[in-house]
């Protein structure tokens, strides 16, 4: 008897790839992705009845944990009365006035629904306030699939190879202009040569898409200044550190303010959500007030501003940032004494509850730095790992994710598995 087809094949019979992300797909570690059945805390189940301790986290929104109480309470509730009108909602008003409550630099935000469009729509308001084209942005940085930021981007398209993407006109990508991260002198010379020309230095101020790595000190004030200087805008892509590393994200520990900033994954709690912001009379230019347009059918809808808002209050509720530091420190403390215990002078990055691991030694403050990282160990860590039970994000250029739901105790057992995933991959 034939077998019926797997999931996999009729998933690759329907879906480019087989699936709807090209990360999931696992071409950065080898293998074939697994299919996911339920999740509940930091534990996710496969399709096989397999449980595995989760550190992707759904790539960030999970920041309780799957199925967080208060998120499911919120979402059940919101839905029996509509899950979208495309008419104002109290909750859209309520979401906004948080995110500018607790985001120092935003005066004004509006509701999209990813990362992507966040982002994409801060390039677009950039040029229309300044009425420039140029947009900078830095070698391994991801900010989504916005053609203007495919350009030597991370995450996924590092992985995969193709940080310029096809499809992009050289038209359009040569209006992006992209530099070494932690490279001041770079950014000057830019500025000195075509500053009249640009409309924004757009960055993850902490960069974690390409691994996890940290702005020299002094980087970001100097991005800072010289956008000041020139007329140009800052943005910070905080869709992955948003109310993750701090309540105000880094622009908070760092008190770096950026003019505009791009939000997601953790305001939508887990469902599909993103935000951009800033000074008002930047944020006054979009329409219906404004010239530039921007717009979206789900956006502000009541569904996901109800996730996104119980997630956020009961973060801040239990302090979530503290537990997470320290649930942090607790790893650190658990790779690092596994590390000196094998030997392996390997580099662990850490801030807050976000981590990496970097399978080669020394400094790594750029993505040259990071990509000498030895992948093939990686690929061979990652499915001991997988098979001792412990899910980590399918790629060396990822990060890994806590939540406030998992325990020391899952963090030890994570220990003892990476341990042996260590020994065999080297
Ligand atoms: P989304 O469009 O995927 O919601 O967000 C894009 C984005 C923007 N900015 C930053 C800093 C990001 O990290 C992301 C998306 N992150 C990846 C993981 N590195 C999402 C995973 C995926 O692409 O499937």
């Amino acid at each position: 008897m034939t077998p019926s087809p797997s999931l996999l094949d009729r998933a690759r019979a329907r879906i480019p790839g087989g699936v709807n992300s090209p990360v999931r797909a696992f071409r950065g570690v080898g293998g074939e992705p697994f299919f996911v059945r339920s999740a509940a805390g930091c534990r996710i189940t496969d399709t096989d009845g397999r449980e595995l301790i989760d550190f992707v986290g759904t790539w960030g929104p999970a920041i309780l944990g799957h199925a967080a109480r208060p998120v499911i309470d919120a979402v059940r509730e919101v839905a029996l009365q509509g899950t979208s009108f495309g008419i104002p909602n109290p909750l859209e008003v309520e979401m906004a006035e948080l995110l500018c409550d607790w985001v120092p630099s935003l005066e004004k935000v509006r509701m999209v629904n990813s990362g992507t469009e966040a982002t994409m729509s801060c390039v677009r308001l950039a040029r229309g306030f300044t009425g420039r084209d140029l947009v900078v942005k830095f070698e391994g940085c991801y900010h989504g699939h916005v053609d203007s930021l495919l350009v030597q981007a991370g995450s996924g398209a590092l992985t995969h190879g193709r940080p310029d993407s096809a499809g992009v006109p050289a038209a359009l990508a040569d209006l992006t202009i992209s530099l070494p991260f932690n490279d001041p002198d770079a950014v000057r010379a830019v500025f000195a040569s075509e500053g009249a020309r640009i409309a924004a230095v757009l960055l993850e101020p902490v960069p974690a898409n390409a691994g996890l790595y940290f702005p020299e000190p002094g980087f970001l004030e100097t991005l800072r200044d010289l956008c000041t200087q020139y007329g140009a805008l800052l943005v910070f892509d905080e869709v992955m550190t948003g109310f993750r590393v701090a309540r105000g994200g880094v622009q908070e520990l760092a008190g770096v303010m950026p003019d505009l900033t791009a939000l997601g994954k953790v305001i939508g709690g887990g469902l599909p959500v993103g935000a951009f912001g800033g000074r008002a009379e930047i944020m006054d230019q979009l329409s219906p007030d404004g010239p530039v347009y921007q717009a979206g059918t789900l956006s502000g809808n009541p569904l996901a501003m109800a996730a996104g808002l119980a997630q956020l209050r009961e973060l801040d509720r239990i302090d979530g940032w503290a537990r997470l530091e320290t649930l942090g420190a607790t790893l650190e403390t658990l790779v690092r004494s596994t590390l000196s215990d094998l030997g392996l002078p390997l580099t662990f990055h850490r801030i807050g509850s976000m981590f990496c691991l970097f399978f080669t030694e020394g400094k790594i403050r750029s993505l040259a730095e990071a990509k000498r990282s030895d992948r093939d160990r990686f690929a061979r860590f990652f499915h001991h790992c997988l098979r001792g039970g412990v899910y980590l994000a399918p790629s060396q250029f990822e990060t890994g994710f806590l939540s406030t739901a998992h325990t020391p105790e899952d963090l030890e057992e994570t220990a003892r598995v990476m341990h042996e995933a260590l020994r065999a991959a080297f």
